[in-house]
């Protein structure tokens, strides 16, 4: 029977052979693979044979594809950079990233949903993860942080009771990815010291527009020790450079039914047109002397210290300029662990931050299969000098990948004196735990300093502009609307009440239920000073650019080319990404008879996936275009989410339809790129009804 003739009729078609470009199919094994179509077979038509080992290799791979997700922060997106210092911290830490400005790391950066699972969309309301790990001369330091400065729980023990409330309930397995439901309320309601982070979670924090758009904090307080050994406290931040920039309720909820994605492919997309995202690191200072002073315990991760109080230092900055070669291999195998740290950086007591040290290793065994994960690339300390990322007596288990010589797998040993290989041995320069001072009885216990739940989640509030008061107010409505437990609504108002007497009540009237007593409180709630550093909105990161973001474009048949050149040439210059949006793709006919093509279809790409919008039709256009719900809804959603909305004449009939109201940010094209830099708040009362 001639083989080849057979093969070339039973899915010879599709056979790519190997040349010049193209090295050889092999198996595992080396052994090159000679058809990659079809499955070993009795006979022309017969039953496949168990001896196929080159399908049965393949498939058992694909078989085992798929490792855990993260318990938390399943969803992520990550990307490649550096750390550059501008700032030397020499007389405070020893830590070497630390000494010399000028100088660079690489960092591997991961972002991160916390609720949902890994197939989740990327713009629930959720707090965002902000891992970094940096590769320094001195091994890997991770500063495992999010977006939001305080956390819901004091204590590490609550961890498993608090993202257990929150995920999916347990009977049902829904929701995905959202807190409004009642297992999450009913423990919120029940642990008075998540107030503070409840402020922040249904705050505008939650809905970043991008991850290049939102701080990061380490939370915890750290320490820095020096050469002397003196130790000085230390609260990490990371400050966008692209400034803050976050999404409205409505607006978010239809981004994540448009583009599930929408945040990683940002990235991506940042990351591909050279526009990197960028941050600065601040660092807030401050000895024991300062701590004591505080009506807060620095130990308490529900707190932070106002920027008011004590000014971030910015110390260097980070910027992402690569993108992972392989998701799997590098965003979803990477590591981070609060105790990665190194000499010159140390933890403190925190309860939160102790219970963290414990968990992210743990967790990573079973993630990741085994102990030898640290081997993985993108896990390996990159930047040691010396042959060897890592040299130690740790030997074997599943997946070691090093070819250990020699007997040297113990210590001490004097195998050197035989002329033998000794092995890695200590060195005084090594990390050293600060020798602070401990001693007490051994208590399950909280502090009374830890006491106080309510003073900073009132502090919170009052800081906020009176816009983002009213989204902060109407999202505790929307997610208690969502709960069926009366008594917990009931139990969450009387907090409430704790925090602002207005915020209260305005929930209480958005839900028309009455108002309950306050519940007690543990400290008296005492009213700090307000801090403008914890708006967004008009806040001091706060930016009016058209830098890092985009404009979405529409035209189609007949759209005046002279117009269109004006505006996507003003949007450039600007700094801008304009985005052509048309109901056909391939070739939209212009005014002067060139063709252009858009970037995306109309019934694809709705408003909420831009930053303003340019509205460039013909008249004829614009007539079909009043009966296409798609472009209704384009202009009507940019509208209802504040946006800037810049037409022709001929395009008015379409703003009309969609209930466009003339205000500062609906303008002609000419005044249209200045105009595209802002949204405007002062619109949102005319367009809804908040809180
Ligand atoms: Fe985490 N957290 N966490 N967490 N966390 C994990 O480790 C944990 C907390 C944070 O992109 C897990 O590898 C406990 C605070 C980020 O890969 C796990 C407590 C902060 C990421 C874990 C906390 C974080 C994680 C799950 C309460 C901000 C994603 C997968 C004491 C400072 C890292 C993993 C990545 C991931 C435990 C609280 C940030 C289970 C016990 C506070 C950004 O180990």
């Amino acid at each position: 029977m001639d083989h080849d003739a057979l093969n070339a009729g039973n899915g010879g078609e599709t056979h790519q052979r190997s040349d010049a470009d193209h090295p050889v199919l092999t198996t595992n094994q080396g052994v090159a693979i000679a058809d990659n179509q079809n499955q070993l077979k009795a006979g022309l038509r017969g039953p496949v044979l168990l001896e196929d080992h080159v399908y049965r290799e393949k498939i058992n791979h694909f078989d085992h594809e798929r490792i855990p997700e993260r318990i938390v922060h399943a969803r992520g997106t990550g990307a490649h950079g550096y750390f550059e210092l501008t700032e030397s911290l020499s007389n405070i830490t020893t830590a070497d990233i630390f000494q010399r400005p000028g100088e660079r790391v690489p960092v591997f950066t991961r972002f991160s949903t916390v609720a949902g699972g890994a197939g989740s969309v990327d713009t629930p309301r959720d707090v965002r993860g902000f891992a970094v790990k940096f590769y320094t001369k001195q091994g890997n330091w991770d500063l495992v942080g999010n977006n939001i400065p305080v956390f819901f729980i004091q204590d590490a023990i609550k961890f498993p009771d608090l993202i257990h409330a929150a995920k999916m309930e347990a009977d049902r397995g829904y929701p995905q990815a959202a807190t409004a439901h009642d297992t999450f309320w009913d423990f919120i309601s029940l642990m008075p010291e998540s107030t503070h982070m409840i402020m922040w979670a249904m705050s505008d924090r939650t809905l970043p527009k991008s991850f290049a758009t939102m701080e990061g904090f380490g939370i915890h307080t750290f320490r820095f020790v020096n050469k002397a050994g003196q130790s000085t406290f230390v609260k990490f931040h990371w400050k966008p450079k692209a400034g803050l920039q976050s999404t409205i309720w409505d607006e978010t909820v239809k981004i994540a039914g448009a583009d599930p994605d929408f945040q990683r492919r940002d990235l991506f997309e940042r990351i591909g047109r050279g526009d990197f995202p960028e941050w600065e690191l601040g660092v807030q200072l401050f000895d024991e002397e300062f701590a004591n002073a505080q009506p807060y315990d620095v130990l308490d991760s529900t707190k932070i210290i106002p920027e008011e109080v004590l000014p971030v230092k910015i110390v260097g900055r980070m910027v992402l300029d690569r993108y992972p070669d392989n998701f799997f291999a590098e965003t979803e195998q990477v590591a981070f662990c609060p105790s990665n740290v190194v000499p010159g950086i140390d933890f403190t007591n925190d309860p939160l931050l102790q219970g963290r040290l414990f968990s992210y290793l743990d967790t990573q065994l079973s993630r990741l299969g085994g102990v030898n994960f640290t081997q993985i690339p993108v896990n390996q300390p990159k930047n040691v000098p010396g042959d060897h990322p890592f040299a130690n007596l740790q030997r074997d288990g599943h997946m070691q990948m090093q070819v250990f010589k020699g007997r040297a797998n113990y210590e001490p040993n004097s195998l050197h004196l035989a002329g033998e290989p000794g092995g890695p041995r200590e060195d005084p320069a090594g990390f050293k735990t600060y020798p602070s001072e401990e001693e007490g009885a051994k208590l399950r216990i909280r502090p009374e300093s830890f006491a106080d739940h309510y003073s900073q989640a009132r502090l919170f509030f009052r800081s906020l502009d009176p816009a983002e008061q009213a989204h902060l107010a109407s999202a505790i409505v929307f997610e208690l609307s969502k709960v069926s437990l009366e008594h917990v609504r009931i139990q969450m108002m009387a907090n409430l009440r704790n925090v602002d007497e207005t915020l209260a009540t305005r929930v209480a009237d958005g839900l028309a239920m009455d108002l309950p007593e306050a519940s007690p409180t543990a400290a008296p709630v005492i009213d700090m000073d307000v801090s403008p550093a914890l708006r967004i909105i008009r806040g001091p990161l706060e930016k009016h650019t058209l830098k890092g973001r985009t404009v979405g474009i529409l035209i189609a048949d007949g759209t005046d080319a002279a117009a269109l050149k004006t505006v996507k040439a003003g949007v450039e210059d600007a700094g801008g990404t304009p985005m052509l949006i048309a109901p056909k793709v391939g070739a939209v006919p212009l005014s002067d008879g060139t063709k252009v093509k858009a970037d995306a279809q109309l019934f694809g790409q709705p408003s909420v996936t831009v930053d303003a919008i340019a509205v460039i039709l013909s008249e004829e256009a614009c007539a079909k275009l009043v009966k296409e719900g798609a472009a209704v809804q384009f202009v009507m959603d940019a509208f209802g989410h504040l946006k800037a909305i810049g037409h022709n004449a001929a395009a008015q009939p379409l703003l009309d339809k969609a209930g466009v109201q003339p205000d500062e940010g609906v303008v002609d094209l000419d005044g249209f790129v200045n105009a595209a830099k802002k949204r405007y708040w002062d619109r949102e009362p005319k367009v809804r009804t908040l809180a």
